[in-house]
């Protein structure tokens, strides 16, 4: 007899698990076995459920690089046993969430598929109970004999995306995230409309699950302004032990062409920082040395970061240095994709 779909629920935390406090009228997390009584529905679905949970639930601003490794563990440690994973997560640091996962899981030829929602599952007009219940379809459903997913994906109002490529985009819409550079893997309509072509699939000889737990954390962000003080930039790049940074930067990848800037982003990675350049704009990416305002920043040796999200851009950063990678070997593996996050 033919086993069925096997999917594990990981529940780490975020409003889609949350009550209010009448008291304090803010809110907090609840226990998962709550979660579940709310969505009888479960049991229509043609697949067997099993979850685990975070001890204490958290809300997503409390993510950090030990819960990564937390989920990344569930995941390892039910892979063989389960066909696809659901990790529900706030919804605020979801894009890092999911970015950072892409990198630990090399190899990863199953679904893991990232959700939540921006109202708790109890209340009236939800967006929780189909959220995840798709988000459960997706990750058992098959198509000649494989799972159809094979990569970190996030679920939220009838969109599968890649998960490295999305940023939330709104606190208040149902429709909470984007994928400004990549088209959705699947729309959620009438039927699942999958976007074949867009999903990624490992070569061959990648097969087995590599999870990777070493993640740097130092490394930041720094997003320019006109009018940026030099004094403000000088005392960042001197940071004791910062090893990356992501540089957030005008359009098409420009900065100030002012001395002082340069100069100090030259020193700076002339030390050992690695500089990775990302445009502050929602879509579109860097072209190095498009206008004059770039080219200094390539001939310095600042990484192109093309079209990465900031989010995926500070995990990768994160998970590259925890791979501890020479610094030539750093610019151009971050140049390349690894888990389809830039083109
Ligand atoms: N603060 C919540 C979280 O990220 C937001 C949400 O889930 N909609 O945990």
């Amino acid at each position: 007899m033919e086993r069925s779909t096997k999917i594990l629920l990981i529940y780490t935390g975020g409003t889609i698990g949350m009550v209010k406090d009448y008291e304090t009228g803010a809110l907090t997390a609840f226990n998962f076995d709550t979660l579940l009584s709310n969505i009888p529905e479960l049991v229509q679905l043609d697949c067997e459920i099993e979850s685990v949970s975070f001890n204490v639930p958290i809300d997503s601003s409390n993510m950090n690089p030990g819960y990564w490794v937390k989920i990344a563990d569930f995941i390892g440690d039910n892979y063989e046993t389960h066909d696809g994973f659901v990790v529900l997560h706030g919804s605020d640091t979801m894009s890092y969430s999911a970015s950072a996962l892409s990198f630990m899981l090399e190899g990863l030829r199953k679904p893991v598929i990232f959700t939540g929602s921006q109202l708790p599952i109890g209340d009236l007009r939800t967006d929780a109970k189909e959220n995840l219940i798709t988000a459960i379809q997706l990750a058992a459903l098959r198509e000649m004999e494989e799972p159809a997913i094979q990569e970190v994906g996030l679920y939220f109002e009838y969109k599968l995306y890649r998960g490295n490529r999305t940023t939330k985009v709104n606190a208040e819409h149902f429709e909470a995230f984007n994928s400004p550079n990549y088209p959705e893997l699947v729309n959620s309509g009438v039927h699942l409309n999958i976007n074949l072509p867009y999903l990624r699939k490992v070569k061959n000889t990648k097969r087995t699950l590599k999870i990777h737990k070493n993640l740097d954390r130092n490394v930041g962000i720094l997003k320019i302004f006109p009018g940026i003080d030099k004094t403000f930039v000088e005392s960042i790049l001197k940071i004791d032990g910062l090893k990356a940074l992501v540089l957030e930067t005008f359009g098409a990848g420009n900065a100030t062409t002012e001395n002082w800037f340069v100069e100090a982003l030259s020193n700076a990675i002339n030390k050992g920082l690695h500089v990775i350049n990302v445009t502050q704009c929602i879509g579109g990416g860097v072209v190095m040395g498009h206008y004059e305002t770039s080219k200094e920043l390539q001939r310095i040796g600042v990484i192109n970061g093309k079209e990465i999200t900031t989010e995926a851009a500070i995990t990768k950063a994160m998970y590259l240095l925890g791979q501890q990678v020479g610094h030539m070997a750093f610019k151009t593996i971050f140049e390349t994709s690894l888990r389809g996050e830039m083109s």
